[in-house]
């Protein structure tokens, strides 16, 4: 019995998770298509690690870039080890329920999607889409993913401007994040050529650099979410990291 409740908490402790897929209108593009993803599902701590840009290394890099179009939806398939389940029934895929938080997508422009180095600090980030706390059910981002069967999604602009594009999705997980470097952050990237007849390009103070755009001690990053034993902030209003994503 003893062992069972050891085994219990090392398996929750260590309940991660990868981006892993994309889908484009609802279709599945398969495992690892178009994505640099890690191959381990720890999450990066360190907002100055520049593995924050694309996901812990080693990972896989796929030669592939997706056509996709303005106004498509793009999702994020998320699971708990690379292929999703660890075990049977794993109640930790696509992730641990116990990983409250926000998803937030950024997109940068490349102009070699295949093979544009994810750490160039030259790369300009923006957001196009975040899903942090809904202050009326106390229920986050990493929630709705999970309620989409690990599936979290995010419309590209009509208005941005055809080429070639990096995909981030972060998933920002605060149930530890009451303590410095205790938020954990995942995160993958896609690689993706856009179509589209807009022109809008994001600059200025609607991009970031990663690392870069975040701090350590964050209002968004060293948060405590427990209040009364709940992890919802209380209620209270969370601003996601990042800036706002583009409307346009
Ligand atoms: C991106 O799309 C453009 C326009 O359709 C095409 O000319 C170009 O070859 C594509 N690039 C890649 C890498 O697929
Ligand atoms: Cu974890």
């Amino acid at each position: 019995m003893k062992s069972t409740i050891i085994i219990g908490l090392t398996a929750s402790a260590q309940a991660h998770t990868i981006f892993q897929k994309l889908s484009i209108n609802g279709i599945d593009q398969g495992q690892l298509t178009a994505l640099r993803a890690p191959s381990s599902d720890y999450p990066v701590y360190d907002v100055t690690d520049p593995h924050l840009a694309c996901g812990l290394q080693p990972g896989s890099h796929s030669p592939t870039v997706l056509p996709i179009r303005a106004g498509d939806t793009i999702g994020a398939g998320w699971g708990h080890v690379l292929g999703g389940a660890q075990i049977p029934n794993d109640p930790d895929n696509p992730i641990s329920p116990s990983h409250k938080g926000p998803i937030s997508t950024y997109m940068a422009r490349v102009e070699d999607a295949a093979t544009a180095d994810s750490n160039d600090p030259g790369l300009r980030w923006f957001k196009i889409a975040e899903d942090g706390l809904d202050t009326a059910t106390g229920t986050w981002g990493v929630d709705r993913m999970i309620a989409q069967g690990g599936w979290a999604y995010a419309r590209v602009p009509e208005c941005l401007e055809a080429g070639e594009y990096l995909v981030r999705q972060e998933l920002l997980a605060l149930h530890s994040a009451y303590d410095r470097m205790g938020a954990q952050f995942y995160q993958s990237c896609a690689q993706v050529n856009v179509t589209s007849s807009g022109s809008y390009l994001p600059s200025g103070e609607e991009t970031v650099s990663i690392p870069g755009a975040y701090g350590q001690e964050d209002p968004g990053v060293l948060i405590q979410i427990w209040v009364n034993g709940v992890p919802d902030n209380g209620r209270k209003t969370y601003v996601v990291p990042g800036p706002r994503p583009i409307s346009c």
